[in-house]
């Protein structure tokens, strides 16, 4: 667990830096490709936001919501994601998409820096970004 700081412009510049955010999504599709087919299908997707936390509130997900619409919610994210329409979700797909979700976030979080407490999670995304410009002062 560790306690982050970053606002809008820490996620931006994150997804802005093309070869570190391309390698911490492809490490992150790894990650959730549980079976190793390249792809990720409708449940791997699942499992994926159900541990991303500030994902699920981005699309506005909380305990109170009710199974069917959670099933219909994690149905309409995996349709945006399989832009194709071809059942699965691939790498390209995924990046593309976490760029768009990324820089929604950014907007969203704007100039007002939050607090944010991170699970100990490699592969989160935030925590990423905070580290990618901690590395930048240290460099400076
Ligand atoms: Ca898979």
């Amino acid at each position: 667990m560790g306690v982050v700081i970053i606002d809008g412009t820490t996620v931006r510049d994150f997804v802005n830096d093309d070869a570190a955010f391309t390698k911490s999504v492809d490490d992150q599709f790894a990650a959730l490709d549980l079976n190793n087919d390249g792809v990720l299908s409708r449940s791997e997707l699942r499992t994926a936001f159900e541990s991303m936390r500030l994902i699920e509130s981005h699309f506005g997900i909380d305990a109170a919501t009710p199974p069917e619409d959670l099933k219909n919610l994690y149905d309409s994210i995996f349709d945006k994601f399989d832009g194709d329409k071809s059942g699965t979700v691939d790498r390209g797909e995924f990046l593309a998409e976490m760029r768009k979700i990324m820089l929604a976030i950014a907007d969203g979080l704007g100039s007002f820096p939050i607090r944010m407490v991170l699970e100990d999670d490699p592969s989160n995304l935030l925590q990423k970004a905070a580290d990618l410009e901690a590395s930048k002062l240290v460099n400076k």
